[in-house]
């Protein structure tokens, strides 16, 4: 028998069990193990129902991602999926944890499903750029119909069991936390009834019902807003749109081949490469893995705005207690105020009840004492970006928290040492940047200071798990490793509006690329006076900053979408950026002041320019040891700037490109656009030189 998918018999019942941690993915040796272990239960005279279940924390939750790519080994899941469904002795799949991808399919190979009520199920294929491949699209629709199968299919969205049961995907629901138990009590069931085969094949009624449907072309417009850019949703309703109107056996054909097609695509690699480096950036380089990790039950926010009340929401989301203080009444009001709103426009949409949100509220406090934070576990300080400030607030931080408070700031670019050395435990102070709105961006950039704890780190790591955010760990420098490299491509963008090219280009090549927002619709969205007063305080501080048509957009009250006009013009109630001559005439003013004469720019210069030197920057950044691996930069760029994640992130798709032919442009791009940065890194070069990639690293 097979060490990971073994038979063994209970009574008239023949027990197919999978053992393959963690999550008991179908390996090749999983899938021979299920073939060998079904024909032995069907030569089991003794069995009368056989049931298939999973050890460990869940059913399968899908094909083993890591053959993706490799060369395929029988038996391949479709062929073992239809033995299941050919079986003559009824099969019943017992579902806890997460049935998924090629898990649920092989659910749907069995003539029965019962799931603990606890299990979800899911077909989260298109999420790698893919389609369910055994089966998944032309079963699934025959047991839930065409909407739900289609909602399913092209979200990826797992459902839980009782609205699988009422989607007619399972059979029962039990209430036990014991899977086994409860698919032999059904399985016998089964048998004592004498109950046949029921193959989900031969299942008619839905298909009947929802032929001809127009259900295919409202998703296929629906995804042109929602997967822009993307394969595998559209080839999605393709195969479901195939169990409508092919026969069984055809429309498994055709599946196969949206399938591969799909599985060819450079967005099924970019895909995977984020699904892996996603877990991967949980476990910091040089941090043992058995590091202590702090409780941290309580929380409190220094500051209620924007930031500080969405960082506040997060915990209260997952019942930890904040206190938030600020300095005035009047702002702590605010603060608290928006943050209830979010909340109540949440429960507008239905995403939470109004239940959760009283309950959400009841965990968040204001003061204006930082004597309440006497006795929290961690504070993260969330006020402007000033460093005086920030060393004042430290050191006041410093002589009121417990010993073992965790001292974190909010800060997106100052330097965490620094603001240690406010205080007398440098090694408990660390850098939580969170982004923009925090209780939505998932993105959360510990910054590890040079004297921060080991322990500190492992548990704001753990901090990022705990309020469902992916935490990346960086070093210390300006801007850290996501707006140290956003920095970069701004300044091309500013210098190519400059030369010639217009804001709207600019945006269109980066939204084209799959970016949600482009460069200069971002500058609106954060306000066109943050910079400006950024660039105010160089200035009064007797530093050389170079004049910019953005100055002249602040001082004329053009501050973004908070005006309804900055670089665009927006219409009442629309976020919808509008090219504005007005800009277009204020550019090329600035043009003639500064004695440029503009040029034509071409789509691709732009696209080298705004991404090759956030490539370059991060190769610095990763020589530096700022960020550990290319794939920690991939994941913060993903999270925290909705780089599309089918690209892979920026280093994945640099790699894509080739570093040598980026190397060049870079060198290119030195010589004739002179920035300091677009100096060539040496990293890039060691590894064009190696003939190597990031992933090599
Ligand atoms: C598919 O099925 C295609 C078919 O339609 C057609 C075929 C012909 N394979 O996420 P976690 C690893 S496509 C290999 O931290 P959680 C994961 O890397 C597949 N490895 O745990 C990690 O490893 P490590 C459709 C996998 O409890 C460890 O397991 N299925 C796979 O937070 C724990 O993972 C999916 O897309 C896999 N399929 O969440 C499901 N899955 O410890 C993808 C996980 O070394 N998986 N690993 O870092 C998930 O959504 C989550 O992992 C799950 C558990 C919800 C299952």
């Amino acid at each position: 028998m097979s060490e990971v998918v073994n038979y063994t018999r209970e009574g008239n019942i023949g027990v197919i069990t999978v053992n393959y941690p963690p999550v008991n993915a179908l390996s090749q040796a999983v899938r021979s193990g299920l073939v060998a272990a079904l024909e032995h239960g069907q030569k089991d005279a003794e069995a009368k129902v056989l049931l298939l279940v999973c050890e460990g924390r869940t059913f399968i939750a899908g094909a083993d991602i890591r053959e993706f790519g490799k060369p395929m080994q029988e038996p391949g899941l479709p062929a073992v999926v239809e033995q299941f469904e050919n079986s003559d002795k009824p099969v019943v799949a017992a579902i806890h944890g997460t049935a998924l991808g090629g898990g649920l399919e092989t659910a749907l190979g069995c003539h029965y499903r019962i799931a603990l009520s606890s299990a979800k199920v899911g077909l989260p294929e298109v999420k790698l750029g893919l389609l369910p491949g055994a089966g998944g699209t032309q079963r699934l629709p025959r047991l839930a119909g065409a909407q739900k199968a289609l909602e399913m299919i092209t979200t990826g969205e797992f459902v839980a069991a009782k609205d699988a049961l009422a989607f007619g995907i399972v059979d029962a629901v039990d209430e036990s936390n014991d899977v086994k138990a409860a698919g032999i009590a059904y399985a016998q069931k089964l048998a004592d009834e004498g109950k046949p085969v029921r193959r989900v094949r031969d299942l008619t009624d839905r298909i009947e019902a929802d032929k001809g449907s127009d259900v295919f072309d409202q998703f296929r417009s629906a995804l042109q807003k929602k997967a822009r850019g993307q394969l595998s949703p559209f080839k999605c309703v393709d195969a479901v749109e195939a169990a409508f109107n092919l026969p069984f056996a055809e429309g498994m054909k055709r599946e196969r081949e949206l399938f591969m097609e799909c599985m060819d695509s450079p967005q099924r690699a970019g895909l995977v490469h984020a699904f892996f480096a996603e877990r991967q950036v949980s476990k910091v380089k040089g941090l043992p893995k058995d590091t202590p990790v702090r409780d941290v039950s309580s929380v409190g926010v220094i500051g209620a705005g924007t930031m500080g009340g969405g960082i506040a929401m997060n915990f209260a989301n997952v019942g930890i207690p904040v206190t938030i203080v600020e300095m005035k009444q009047e702002a702590l009001d605010k603060g608290l105020g928006i943050i209830r709103k979010n909340y109540e426009n949440s429960a507008k949409k239905g995403r939470i009840t109004q239940k959760q949100v009283e309950d959400r509220m009841a965990l968040i406090t204001g003061s204006l004492n930082y004597d309440e934070f006497k006795n929290v576990d961690l504070v993260i300080e969330a006020v402007f970006e000033n460093m005086a400030v920030k060393k004042e607030i430290f050191a006041k931080l410093d002589s009121v928290c417990k010993p073992g408070a965790i001292l974190a700031t909010n800060t997106s670019t100052l330097d965490i040492d620094e603001i240690a050395s406010a205080t007398n435990r440098p090694e408990d102070v660390v850098g939580m940047h969170f982004f923009s709105p925090a209780n939505v961006m998932k993105l959360l950039e510990n910054v590890r200071g040079s004297k921060t704890s080991d322990e500190v780190k492992a548990t704001v790591m753990a901090v990022a798990k705990k309020i469902k955010k992916v935490g990346v760990m960086v070093g210390n420098c300006h801007g850290f490793v996501g707006n140290r490299m956003l920095h970069k491509r701004g300044a091309e963008a500013m210098a190519l509006v400059n030369e010639g090219a217009t804001p709207q280009q600019v945006d269109k090549v980066l939204t084209d690329l799959g970016y949600p927002m482009g460069q200069f619709a971002m500058a609106d969205l954060a306000g066109i006076d943050v910079g400006y007063r950024i660039r105010e305080e160089m200035r009064n501080a007797g530093e050389d900053v170079a004049p910019s048509w953005m100055d002249k957009l602040a001082e004329q009250n053009r501050l973004g979408q908070k005006t309804m006009a900055g670089v665009y013009k927006y219409e009442e109630g629309s976020r919808k950026p509008i090219p504005d001559p007005e800009v277009e005439r204020l550019i090329g003013d600035f043009r003639k002041e500064q004695g440029i004469t503009p040029r034509e720019i071409t789509d691709q210069e732009i696209l080298e320019r705004c991404m090759y030197v956030m490539v370059n920057e991060a190769a610095k950044i990763l020589e530096e040891g700022i960020a550990d691996r290319a794939l920690d930069i991939d994941v913060v760029w993903i999270y925290g700037y909705g780089f599309p994640a089918y690209l892979g992130g920026p280093m994945f798709w640099a790699d894509q490109i080739g570093l040598d032919v980026i190397l060049a442009a870079v060198e290119k791009y030195h010589r004739e656009v002179g920035a300091d940065y677009w100096e060539p890194a040496p990293l890039l070069k060691q590894l064009v030189a190696d003939g190597k990639k990031f992933g090599d690293l």
